[in-house]
């Protein structure tokens, strides 16, 4: 495989973009080589600009539950693109994507739109504080909530494929704020409420980790997370950037029957324009302003395209069948990593939540970060390879999920699987 147009772009784009790149997980830093840079997408495959072909297992970094370029999406941002690309004003989509959302999420009663996870996270723990009166966080070890100070502690994702659990920049003042649990481990966020008595404001959590690789909540983790949260007055926040819409229509809350205080979305709700948003109960969504003292503002939020690709997606993924076939894909794909690694004699531990899975070099359960970041990343960087040469491509870190979007095929699937078990065999 040639990535010769490939490398000439990242050289270009390294003496501009630091390392090449506009997100750092995309500079292929934890896995070595040259990003493919990508130059169109249809379905589940992506073309880069060497014109190598690819079966795409990212999708944007979840979004994409639809493919590339669904038609609807396509279709309704161009019509809105027509009539204008941005007002800054009040618009009709705006109301039909909250009337969406909020009837896929019972706990979200009022929301507001913003640009993206990080802001919709950075937003929601600012009314949380406002509403409490309290200023201390509680996240956890290996979640990641996008990259506003203070939530850049013992962060998953990219900070974590990059050994650098908390970002330098960060005021002390601003990380002090933030308390770490381990997930799946209530007894160390019992322990954070007993040492911070009235101090916190919330939990934040991602209800399904996905961004230290997938890893499920264990068993009465969320419920006993929202009792705690209860007797100490303070709210929990779920993180549904990655899962709302994608584990079950209505998100993790759905599927593990949950009302969360605040929920914050992203991507998913933008059918992968840059968008997001946070809510949740009326009284706490009224310390918003203009209608309470919590201030938050964006120029670009509720913009007109993004609204129209999200009412499209939403309306797609509204759909009888449509979580049935993506929990019937997902399976599939679980069923081809698990027997790829059987037939090889090498040790995966394949956690999956729906459409979302990982597949992680670990030779025994991943259920908490440590389990996740014990893995071989070593092995995951050659696996990676031995994919992407043979037209897979999946994240460029072990601390990542794989998507499988609607677009994919049972075909497809069996394909990689068997290029999975090539890959494996030659570690
Ligand atoms: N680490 C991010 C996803 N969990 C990467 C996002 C991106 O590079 O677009």
């Amino acid at each position: 495989m040639r990535l010769d147009n490939s490398e000439r772009l990242f050289a270009r784009a390294r003496r501009l973009i630091p390392g090449g790149v506009n997100s750092p997980v995309r500079s292929f830093g934890a896995v070595g080589g040259t990003p493919p840079f990508i130059v169109s997408g249809s379905g589940a495959r992506v073309r880069d600009a060497d014109g190598n072909e690819y079966l795409d297992f990212v999708g944007s970094w979840g979004p994409l539950v639809l493919g590339h370029a669904h038609p609807s999406v396509v279709e309704a941002v161009q019509r809105a693109a027509a009539d204008g690309t941005s007002f800054g004003a009040p618009t009709e989509r705006e109301l039909e994507l909250a009337e969406l959302i909020t009837r896929a999420m019972p706990s979200i009663e009022m929301l507001r739109l913003v640009n993206s996870g990080t802001e919709a996270a950075m937003s929601a723990i600012r009314i949380a504080r406002a509403y409490t009166g309290r200023s201390k966080l509680i996240k956890f070890n290996g979640n990641y909530h996008g990259h506003a100070d203070g939530l850049l502690v013992k962060a998953g994702s990219g900070a974590a494929t990059y050994g650098v659990p908390t970002s330098a920049g960060v005021p002390l003042g601003y990380a002090a704020e933030t308390l770490v649990a381990e997930y799946n481990d209530l007894p160390s966020v019992e322990a954070l409420f007993d040492a911070n008595v009235n101090q916190i404001a919330a939990v934040i959590v991602e209800p399904v980790a996905g961004n230290m690789g997938v890893v499920a909540p264990a068993d009465g983790f969320l419920a006993g997370l929202h009792r705690l949260c209860d007797d100490n007055g303070a709210l929990l926040i779920f993180d549904e950037v990655i899962t709302g819409f994608r584990v079950a229509y209505g998100g993790a809350q759905e599927r593990y029957r949950m009302r969360p205080d605040l929920t914050c979305l992203g991507k998913i709700i933008g059918g992968g324009l840059p968008v997001g948003a946070y809510g949740g109960r009326a009284d706490v969504m009224q310390m918003a302003a203009p209608l309470g003292p919590a201030y938050q503002a964006g120029t670009l939020s509720g913009n007109p395209l993004a609204t129209a690709a999200g009412i499209a997606c939403l309306q797609e993924l509204a759909k009888p069948g449509v979580y049935e076939a993506l929990e019937a894909l997902g399976a599939e794909t679980e069923a081809g990593l698990r027997a790829a690694g059987d037939a090889v004699g090498v040790e995966v531990t394949v956690n999956r939540v729906g459409s979302a899975l990982t597949a992680f070099f670990a030779g025994s359960p991943v259920t908490t970060w440590e389990e996740a970041a014990s893995s071989d990343t070593g092995r995951y960087a050659a696996f990676f390879h031995g994919l992407l040469q043979r037209g897979v491509y999946v994240a460029p870190s072990q601390f990542e999920a794989a998507f499988v979007s609607l677009a994919h095929t049972s075909e497809g699937i069996a394909f990689a699987a068997e290029q999975a078990r090539e890959a494996m065999a030659s570690l």
